[in-house]
């Protein structure tokens, strides 16, 4: 190729491409090209092959490609990962000579009875530009990775065989505009098809199907480009001409909670296609974003499409498991980051019901390195691909209820097209609500959104007391509007921390309609190392020049959809009812906007150090939406063993994302606090203790290390955050990292042994001064630790804790206290008070870059057992236990999951208290209130060697 063609330096979004229209089913005759197409890969666009497009062109040589997918991960080329930064010059419109070029060829019977007349070629996805031909004609070219481009093909189909070519730039002066925080992937990565459309068949339909909640009266209206049949056999509307408007008295109207679907069908031309109406109303009114006339609260995740083995050619059982996934955790709403998903999402959405804030394919980020010059939000000559992928976006998905919001894109600075957007959106749809998080005065948008503010802030703008901005006409626009966070909790590696203090704002103030977290699953992409064994690639893994490492991987679920405890602790923040027990009476608040509790079932039991001594149902009648009711609950006496009542909302019956029983929320109440502990005493042997250290070497017949003073943990993404002022930069400083410990002094006397010693980093003055008190308790011992800090500590420490080894033959734990998963201080309200077991290995959570994890919080007692033997350890006031067969520093120093390699040891911590996680990877760190300082502090431990043969 001499010149480049025109999608390699033009502006616009596109040459001889269909007006863009809703996506609907129809029963119009369709050729799927899904499936394997030939495929050759060139490293540059001017090596593209010349004449790849003629019919007769011999592609014996090329391979082959699965359609829908990404080269990159069909073995062509490698995939790269960048957030913010461009990886290529930032010079728009243009971009490198180095820009992979992919050109796919296939073939297609027309089959026989293939109507005349129109047809159009349409393609799903396909990043980033391409051109196509068929049957050596060149049709036409497009922009807009994941935005539908449809092509006439009508008069170039021919009988028999047909070939289909289409040239693929991995870069494209559109790449500017789709400059989203994932990996690069390119190709054909959603599905390819002709569709035949017979004359006079509908080409476009938009449905509105508006709820009054006032007279619970539905008004339909269906515009269609020609006239057509409506058929709503529930509706009694029989093949009634469009547009109506039908007024439906008493009709359902559709809600997350409640997403009442009518089936419907609409025939023109011999086509009929077929629609599922859900009658609601969106309006921002009076400051608050309402569905059918309700404040509605946000309960949402930012979904970006992955599939670790796929990429972004998504399959239908990864969106229905995403789907599926997130209504058994509670969610309500999904920010469709930052593009159009696959259009089949939509529809789950609609079905199960979810909330979407439909988001246009728009970023231009990487601007910010430029300081915004010339950014494409406020230059003109872009305007015509920024409105286009606006109208497809609108065009696209304007049938489906579940979409509530159109957003006009992620993180694309601020500039003159953006309104120029948001009009476009308004004028054709005046029925939704836009979004733009950029522009922070809100001038031509409905609801105010921020991403990542702190609890304070968003105090603040509950209460509408935010800063004044510049002009004060907008700033009071602004302030008048709703709030939503279109980002928070950023979900990377261990936590997020602070849900819980955000949804408290969230039910404090109309305003704050709640948010949605970053995000929903980690990009990890699957790999195997030399030998074998899984772990997910992130950034720099594929030798990427330019990388943002595992900041890709940032989201509640694993990229093969196990929930991550972040998504159980977020479940249980946003749980739609709350559940609070008390001495003989339980009040059940249910949180939801327009659904009663009948769907729930309660049920009680009363546990004895977590082992069940009663249970039953418990009735409580059906509670309407935001409201409470309080009913008697059976509450034994309390036992000489600690005991709780634990009450728990299950599904009655079976939902279509989850089966009877599931569990939605728990509440817990403790009846007794079980015994004192009583020390009978005896004489501890001097010969467990090593003489220099003081350190136990032996419990029973277990070869102990330790324990001894511990205040690191492997920093968490959080840890390390980029926000503010990150606080592991800052422990590795001060050395906590590596203390040394000191022996002041060993004294045996008649109540045992005290050891004491100082604790200390290298190069400075700071220290603690632990002091360990030993005695023995007929087989068991017990430990009382006393910590004092010495010098002027000011900083947040990791942990305060105990660290000891155990031999490697310890396998199992079973503990009573606080579980099944995972907590940490701010992020525990997820943890029920319980009796659990584990192994060792399912306590960690292979976070994708190894860091502190698996920590169980409120652990009254822990058995470790092996073969031949175990301990059991327990706690006043209660530990926060870790079990692993690493430390801490295998930890730290791992890339990956499969860097860590066993030790022939078990590690365990035994710790008064960790800091809290916060959510500094991106956004805040810690609240203060979970922020753990060296103070003088005491805790204890008691020992007890267990024989194989005992079990509790
Ligand atoms: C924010 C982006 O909108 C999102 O795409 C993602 O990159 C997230 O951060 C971090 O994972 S932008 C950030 C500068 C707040």
């Amino acid at each position: 190729m001499s010149t480049p063609p025109p999608l390699l330096t033009s502006m616009s979004p596109g040459e001889n491409r269909r007006a863009p229209r809703a996506h609907v089913r129809s029963d119009a005759p369709r050729i799927q090209l899904d499936g394997s197409w030939r495929f050759s890969l060139a490293p540059r666009a001017d090596d593209a092959t010349d004449g790849f497009e003629a019919p007769g062109f011999d592609d014996d040589g090329w391979g082959t490609i699965e359609v829908p997918g990404h080269w990159q991960l069909q073995g062509h080329g490698r995939p790269a990962y960048t957030n913010v930064r461009y990886p290529f010059p930032v010079d728009p419109p243009f971009v490198p000579d180095e820009n992979p070029t992919g050109e796919y060829r296939r073939t297609f019977e027309l089959p026989g009875d293939w109507p005349d007349g129109d047809a159009v070629l349409r393609f799903l996805g396909v990043d980033s530009a391409f051109t196509v031909w068929l049957n050596g004609v060149e049709l036409g070219w497009s922009t807009g990775s994941r935005l539908t481009a449809e092509l006439d093909v009508g008069p170039h189909l021919r009988a028999g065989a047909n070939v289909l070519a289409v040239r693929v730039h991995q870069w494209s002066p559109a790449s500017y505009l789709e400059d989203q925080d994932m990996w690069w992937l390119s190709g054909l990565f959603r599905s390819v098809s002709v569709i035949s459309r017979p004359a006079g068949s509908v080409d476009d339909v938009f449905v509105h199907a508006d709820y009054d909640h006032t007279t619970g009266t539905g008004t339909l209206r269906v515009d269609t480009d020609v006239p057509a049949l409506l058929t709503v056999p529930e509706l009694g509307l029989e093949g009634v001409a469009t547009p109506g408007p039908y007024v439906v008295p008493a009709v359902e109207p559709w809600s997350a909670e409640q997403p009442r679907l009518y089936d419907a069908t609409l025939t023109a031309g011999g086509e009929t296609i077929t629609l599922r109406i859900g009658f609601r109303t969106v309006v921002v009114a009076d400051g608050l974003l309402t569905v059918n006339g309700r404040r509605i609260l946000f309960r949402g995740v930012n979904r970006h499409e992955w599939n670790p083995d796929r990429g972004r050619a998504v399959t239908a059982q990864d969106m229905l498991a995403d789907v599926t996934l997130m209504k058994q955790h509670n969610i309500n709403a999904v920010r469709t980051s930052h593009y159009p998903p696959h259009p089949d999402f939509l529809d789950l959405c609609d079905e199960y019901g979810l909330y979407v804030i439909d988001e246009c394919d728009y970023e231009t980020h990487g601007f910010l390195f430029a300081d915004w010059m010339g950014n494409p939000s406020d230059d003109l000559r872009w305007r015509p691909a920024l409105l286009d992928r606006m109208r497809r976006t609108v065009e696209r998905d304007k049938n489906h209820p579940s979409v509530i919001m159109w957003s006009l894109g992620n993180e694309a600075g601020s500039g003159q097209n953006l309104p120029a957007m948001s009009a476009v959106a308004h004028e054709r749809d005046p029925g939704r609500p836009v979004h733009y998080e950029g522009d922070w005065e809100s001038s031509y948008v409905d609801v105010y959104s921020r991403m990542y503010p702190t609890h304070d802030e968003v105090d603040e703008i509950g209460r509408h007391a935010e800063p004044l901005t510049a002009d004060p006409e907008l700033d009071a626009h602004r302030r008048g509007l709703p709030f939503v966070l279109c980002e928070y909790g950023h979900a990377m590696g261990t936590g997020p921390g602070g849900l819980l203090e955000y949804q408290e704002l969230f039910e404090r103030y109309p305003r704050c309609q709640g948010g949605f977290i970053w995000e929903w699953i980690d990009h990890g992409i699957r790999q195997r190392t030399a030998d074998g064994r899984e772990f997910f690639a992130y950034g720099g893994d594929f030798g990427e020049p330019l990388h943002d490492g595992n900041f890709v991987a940032d989201g509640l679920l694993f990229p093969d959809r196990r929930p991550s405890p972040g998504l159980v602790e977020y479940k249980a923040v946003i749980a739609p009812v709350r559940i609070t027990v008390e001495r003989g009476r339980v009040t059940v608040a249910n949180l939801q906007d327009f659904a009663d509790t009948s769907a729930l079932r309660f049920t009680w039991s009363h546990e004895v150090e977590g082992v069940a001594t009663q249970s039953g149902e418990l009735v409580v009648p059906p509670v309407p939406a935001h409201g409470t009711t309080t009913v008697p609950l059976p509450t034994p006496a309390a036992t000489a063993a600690e005991s709780w009542l634990t009450v728990r909302a299950v599904l009655g019956q079976a939902a279509a994302w989850a089966p009877a029983g599931h569990e939605v929320a728990v509440g817990q109440y403790q009846v007794g606090t079980g015994p004192a502990w009583s020390v009978t005493g005896g004489t501890l042997s001097r010969d467990l203790f090593d003489p220099h250290a003081g350190l136990l070497t032996r419990l029973g017949g277990l070869p102990v290390d330790g324990p001894r003073l511990d205040l690191w943990r492997a920093p968490t993404d959080n840890d390390l955050g980029m926000a503010g002022t990150p606080v592991a930069p800052r422990w590795r400083e001060l050395g906590l990292d590596r203390v040394t410990h000191r022996v002041v002094e060993q004294r045996w006397d008649a109540d045992g042994f005290t050891l004491r010693t100082r604790v200390a980093p290298a190069a400075t003055d700071l220290g603690l001064l632990a002091t360990y008190r030993w005695s023995a308790d007929g087989d068991a011992l017990v430990l009382t630790v006393e910590v004092v800090p010495e010098g002027p500590w000011t900083d947040p420490i990791p942990r305060l804790g105990l660290r000891m080894a155990l031999p490697a033959e310890i396998s199992e734990v079973e503990w009573f206290g606080g579980g099944p998963g995972e907590a940490y201080a701010d992020s525990a309200r997820s943890a029920v008070v319980g009796r659990y077991r584990s192994s060792v290995d399912d306590l960690q959570t292979p976070y994708l870059r190894p860091q502190e994890n698996g920590n169980r919080a409120g652990v009254r007692w822990a058995e470790l057992r092996g073969s031949s033997g175990g301990v059991r350890v327990e706690g006043r006031p209660t530990v926060e236990l870790t079990v692993r067969r690493w430390t801490s520093e295998d930890l730290d120093a791992a890339a990956h999951p499969t860097d860590l390699v066993p030790r022939d040891r078990v590690y365990v911590n035994l710790d008064l208290a960790q800091t809290g996680l916060g959510s500094a990877s991106c956004g805040p760190g810690v609240l203060p209130q979970y922020e753990l300082y060296a103070s003088p502090a005491t805790w204890t431990v008691r020992l007890v060697p267990l024989d194989a043969s005992e079990r509790s």
